[in-house]
């Protein structure tokens, strides 16, 4: 008897890269200035509005047992970053951001690793001989509040494969440790030119509890294709953000709800037939 192969997309699983990112996280300690007085605030507005929400909805013992069953898993599994950037931290990044005038934010993620490798003001970005996906420019200028080209910014950019594994989050398939990861330092007018490949749209992984999470409302596990950004210079405000591509599919419907207008590239064919894309960052003073 013969078997017949069933062709399959590689999906990242969350045991896999969920939990990387935990591991990742704990690696650095983490503290907050934050006053017991802002402290208690906090922490007393949290249980009311909580408390509100119980009310409303009349919380059954049985959901809150489900819901102890669940908060247990998530940290066993390793997802609390997962969930965290994917349901709460767009509200954080909203919050924070009001303020400013520059570009605009968006959430940083699970994947972010610091030091990818320094690859000047023009550059391919690393990756594989046979790395799957449409090759795409993306350049700009860095720019202060007045327009004046930024010299020596730093560009820093990471995204998914066409698969979407990042690297060093791939669930031990192999992927080179700093693939689709790199910096950039912009010229004496502060411009970048990067050469990458184009995302696909991204599923978060979602067999664990995160996925649970998701089916018990009915909803689905997709991100838009996307491109995670640092970019800072000396005394500039480090901007944390995310591009997305004009009529991507998901873009009206993102999961972790992190785009805005102002983040859509619209990438065109250049003079030699490569998509390209010109998109500029504005850096508020710190
Ligand atoms: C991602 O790639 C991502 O950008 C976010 C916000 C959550 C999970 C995976
Ligand atoms: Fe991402």
């Amino acid at each position: 008897m013969s078997t017949t192969a069933v062709p399959t997309t590689a999906v990242p699983t969350a045991a896999g890269s969920g939990s990387a990112a935990t591991d990742k996280f704990k690696g650095s300690r983490f503290t907050s200035d934050t006053t017991t007085e802002r402290a208690a605030a906090i922490y007393k507005d949290v249980l009311t509005k909580l408390s509100e929400v119980i009310f409303e909805h009349e919380v059954t013992y049985d959901e809150y047992r489900v819901l102890k069953q669940w908060l247990i898993e998530v940290g066993e599994g390793g997802e609390w970053p997962l969930w965290l950037d994917v349901f709460l931290e767009h509200f954080i990044e909203d919050s924070n951001s009001r303020i400013f005038n520059g570009t605009k934010g968006s959430i940083e993620g699970p994947y972010y690793v610091p030091d990818a490798p320094d690859l000047g003001a023009k550059g391919v970005m690393p990756m594989r001989e046979d790395e799957k996906g449409t090759q795409f420019v993306f350049k700009g200028q860095v720019r202060d509040l007045d327009g004046t080209g930024i010299e020596g910014a730093s560009v820093e950019l990471w995204h998914a494969d066409a698969d979407g594994y990042y690297s060093q989050f791939d669930d031990g398939l192999g992927i080179p440790e700093w693939n689709l990861r790199g910096t950039f330092t912009t010229d004496a007018e502060g411009n970048f030119h990067i050469t990458t490949v184009q995302p696909a749209p991204y599923q978060i992984p979602h067999d664990g509890p995160t996925g649970e999470f998701i089916a018990s409302y009915g909803g689905h596990p997709w991100r838009p294709a996307h491109l995670h950004l640092k970019v800072t210079a000396p005394g500039k405000r480090l901007i944390t953000t995310q591009l997305y591509f004009q009529g991507g599919k998901w873009v009206e419907d993102d999961v972790a709800g992190a785009v805005k207008p102002e983040l859509i590239l619209d990438p065109k064919p250049n003079a030699d037939g490569i998509d390209e894309v010109v998109y500029d960052f504005v850096l508020d003073p710190v």
